[in-house]
């Protein structure tokens, strides 16, 4: 405490001022609320991959595309994800698909919920209309996974947070030479005590690769007294070796403030699974407020990357 405390003395991410930028209203269906988006660029759209929560509380997925960043076409169909045997068994809800462009495919990799806990799925596409299966990406109390945009050394590599026996969760690095068997698992970046990211914490967007590293944006939990608040970080990880986390925010970058990010479903929670750059520096955060609306906050690398040092 004291001389050591540092600051942050300005806001990191701006929010954008037409938030939120899709409600219920905008989706083709009745349904209960529509949060938490991948987000990528697809051909010359922005293009979200949105988390549509029915009135029966099972999430699915439905894609929505936008030529300007903040006013998006929703689709009229649902994306169809391929199930049959082997998957049906482990997967009746599916939700936060975060979107990585690799070797000319768009890989999403998701949360897939059945009774007895949540396994990372995985499906690939060219066009965000046919869907391709791959097998399951771990077994379950697994969430939050995410595809980095390149091999590392030769392999696949994907981040996650695994959930710990005593209800919290770390962020965990795993890989893969086929995207079928994972391994050589380690865990990267522990909670830390009385902060914002106390409870919990994972990846949020997939890894941006700058020339000081990846610039990971990541989610935090504090639980308090009445509720849980979900909030925003950033840090950097070693471009050579992500499992060393070469910088971290001490401070959250986005918060729940406004009043959709206070009043939802889920109070309180700040969101993320997408994250587009643009020209190599600003960077449009797609974010799902209080698990019911979906919001955008605008900053740049640059920004970003004074965060993991300053804050
Ligand atoms: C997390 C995920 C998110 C959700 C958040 C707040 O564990 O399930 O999909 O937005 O909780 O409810």
């Amino acid at each position: 405490m004291g001389d050591e405390r540092k600051f942050l003395n300005r806001e990191v991410v701006k929010r954008y001022e037409g938030n939120p930028l899709l409600t219920i209203d905008d989706i083709p269906v009745y349904c209960n609320s529509v949060f938490n988006p991948g987000a990528i660029k697809f051909s010359d759209r922005y293009l979200l991959f949105l988390r549509v929560e029915d009135n029966d509380r099972i999430s699915h997925f439905r894609v929505a595309t936008s030529k300007d960043g903040v006013h998006f076409e929703v689709w009229k169909d649902s994306a169809n994800i391929p199930g049959g045997p082997g998957y049906d068994l482990y997967e009746t809800n599916r939700y936060d698909g975060r979107i990585t462009l690799l070797d000319g495919w768009y890989y999403i990799m998701f949360c897939s919920e059945a009774n007895f806990g949540c396994r990372l799925g995985l499906i690939r596409t060219k066009d965000f209309v046919h869907y391709e299966r791959l097998p399951f990406a771990s077994e379950t109390e697994q969430r939050n996974g995410v595809l980095f945009p390149e091999k590392i050394d030769g392999l696949y590599a994907r981040l996650d947070r695994p959930l710990n026996q005593y209800g919290g969760g770390d962020m965990w690095i795993s890989y893969s030479p086929d995207l079928t068997f994972w391994g050589k698992s380690s865990l990267i970046m522990r909670t830390r005590w009385h902060c914002w990211d106390e409870e919990k914490l994972g990846p949020a967007a997939v890894p941006i690769k700058t020339k000081q590293g990846w610039l990971c944006i990541y989610h935090g939990v504090r639980l308090n007294a009445s509720t849980r608040i979900y909030k925003l970080g950033v840090c950097l990880l070693d471009l050579k070796d992500p499992s060393k986390v070469i910088a971290r925010s001490r401070h959250s970058i986005l918060g729940p403030k406004e009043i959709y990010e206070r009043t939802g479903d889920v109070p309180n929670a700040v969101f993320c699974n997408g994250a587009i750059v643009e020209d190599d520096d600003e960077v449009k955060i797609y974010y799902g407020a209080a698990d019911q609306v979906v919001c955008l906050a605008t900053t740049t690398v640059k920004e970003l990357i004074w965060a993991c040092y300053e804050g």
